[in-house]
């Protein structure tokens, strides 16, 4: 029987024992890890330096041990005996394993140290020099990262980044389930984040604050959280706020509804604003436009098709309009009520939601005063509406009511400035205060 001592440490004393990475009764090489100690500045794999059968572990996580304490029994003779397919699986995180001691008590203050341990050397896990060492070196980079090389092996077989786990061992350090349920995060947060890389958000079990149910997203949820993940992390985007004079719109509105109305045909703001914005889109060619792959080029559309939210009971979908700019305001109005009700049975045809040059998300029928509408790339505007209210506005002698619109154009930064923005918009106000400006 051999006593496994602690090798030199290099001056350092009292320092933790972070990993158990055998069990008793374990057969080992003579370059095989049993422990694995933590400094400050290093973690160091203590290896077995003789091969046998450790038949007790003298030391448990959290113990402290300096140079030529006993650690392991070590029984040389069955090495031969005793088969490698025989080894424990090392499944537990090193703190399920049993200690070698009694509770409350190290194993070193129980076993007596009978034999020394052959002279050697703690193998500093994090160093380069060492090509085994460095191999057990985590997918991380970051040395102060708290996880064992066993750990640190399965995380970078699963390319798992260390830096990126927190771990719920002792003082944070890293287990192996930590890597196991960080990976199956990061593979169901994947469909979600379109497999961005970006660091997804903690898992928190939220039954730990009070009693939670949960409830499937449908295929309509899922998509648009997909569009909208993806939607977010590719365009810098801004939000112009505006608001326009709608007074005489609104008068116009009501007088051709109560004209239209024998023909069941009633109009709402939406429409006319659509066709304002494809006027603009047609005076403002780049926000009629798509960046290429490479964001090195601007694809300039010749036609005008907008997309339309609808809030449908599964969910958004934006059924696309072509050429608005051609339509009458009567022929927007039919073409988006059918398409507002298909989408809302579920009906709505996939190629009629392709193809949009810009969107429209109208709340005006809900309520608030604006909002933050996100690009739907390959786009690079979308207009938002909000409820038009009366305002007293300022006319130069007295403030006068009028009905006004916000309106809440965000746009992709790459391709559009902001001062173009601001001008598309204040056009876009002026179209509206004045309808007659797009036929001119
Ligand atoms: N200000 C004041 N009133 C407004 C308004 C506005 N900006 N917009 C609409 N209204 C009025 C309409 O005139 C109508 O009033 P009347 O019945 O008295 O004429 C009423 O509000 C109902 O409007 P609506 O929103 O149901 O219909 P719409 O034609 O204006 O809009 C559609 C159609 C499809 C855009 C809308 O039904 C819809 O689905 N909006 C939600 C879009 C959405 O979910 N966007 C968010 C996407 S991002 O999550």
């Amino acid at each position: 029987m051999t006593t496994l001592k602690i090798p030199d440490l290099g001056g350092s004393s009292q320092v933790e024992v972070i990993e158990l990475m055998v069990q008793a009764g374990e057969q080992v090489s003579a370059d095989q890890g049993v422990l694995v100690l933590e400094t400050d500045k290093a973690t160091m794999e203590i290896p077995a330096e003789q091969a046998g059968v450790i038949t007790k572990l003298l030391v448990k996580v959290g113990d402290k041990v300096s140079t030529g304490d006993a650690f392991a029994e070590l029984d040389a003779s069955a090495a031969a005996a005793k088969p490698a397919e025989e080894k424990p699986a090392e499944e537990k995180p090193a703190e399920e394993k049993p200690a070698a001691a009694p509770a409350g008590k190290t194993a070193a203050e129980t076993t007596p140290v009978t034999t020394p341990a052959a002279p050697a050397t703690a193998q500093p896990v994090s160093s380069a020099s060492a090509p085994a060492a460095a191999d057990m070196a985590s997918a991380s980079s970051d040395d102060s990262v708290h996880a064992g090389p066993a750990v640190r092996k399965l995380a970078r077989e699963l390319g798992a980044d260390l830096a990126q786990i927190k771990g719920s061992g002792n003082r944070g350090r890293i287990q192996k389930e930590d890597v196991h349920a960080f990976v199956k995060q990061r593979m169901q947060s994947g469909a979600a984040s379109g497999g961005s890389g970006v660091p997804a958000v903690p898992e928190v079990d939220f039954s730990q604050f009070g009693p939670v149910h949960t409830q499937p997203l449908n295929n309509v949820k899922r998509a648009t959280a997909r569009a909208m993940t993806i939607a977010n992390l590719n365009v810098p985007q801004v939000t112009q706020f505006d608001q326009a004079d709608i007074t005489d719109l609104e008068a116009y509105r009501v007088q051709q509804n109560a004209r239209y109305a024998k023909q069941g045909i009633k109009f709402s703001l939406v429409p006319f604003v659509l066709k304002a914005l494809a006027h603009c889109l047609r005076e403002f060619p780049t926000f009629n436009a798509s960046l290429n792959r490479n964001g090195e080029e601007l694809i300039l559309k010749d036609y005008v098709h907008i997309g339309v939210a609808v809030d449908t009971p599964k969910g958004l979908l934006v059924p696309v309009l072509r050429d608005v700019d051609k339509k009458t305001v009567t022929e927007i109005t039919q073409e988006l009520q059918e398409k507002a009700v298909l989408a809302r049975e579920g009906k709505l045809p996939l190629a009629q939601m392709q193809g949009g040059c810009c969107s429209l998300s109208s709340l005006g029928g809900i309520g608030g005063t604006a909002f933050t509408p996100i690009v739907n790339p390959p786009e690079v505007a979308i207009l938002g509406l909000s409820k038009a209210t009366m305002q007293p506005v300022w006319d130069g002698q007295s403030f006068v009511p009028r009905l006004m619109l916000p309106l809440s154009l965000s746009y992709d930064h790459r391709v559009i400035d902001g001062a173009e923005a601001a001008r598309f918009s204040q056009r876009l106000v002026a179209c509206l205060q004045d309808l007659r400006e797009i036929i001119m």
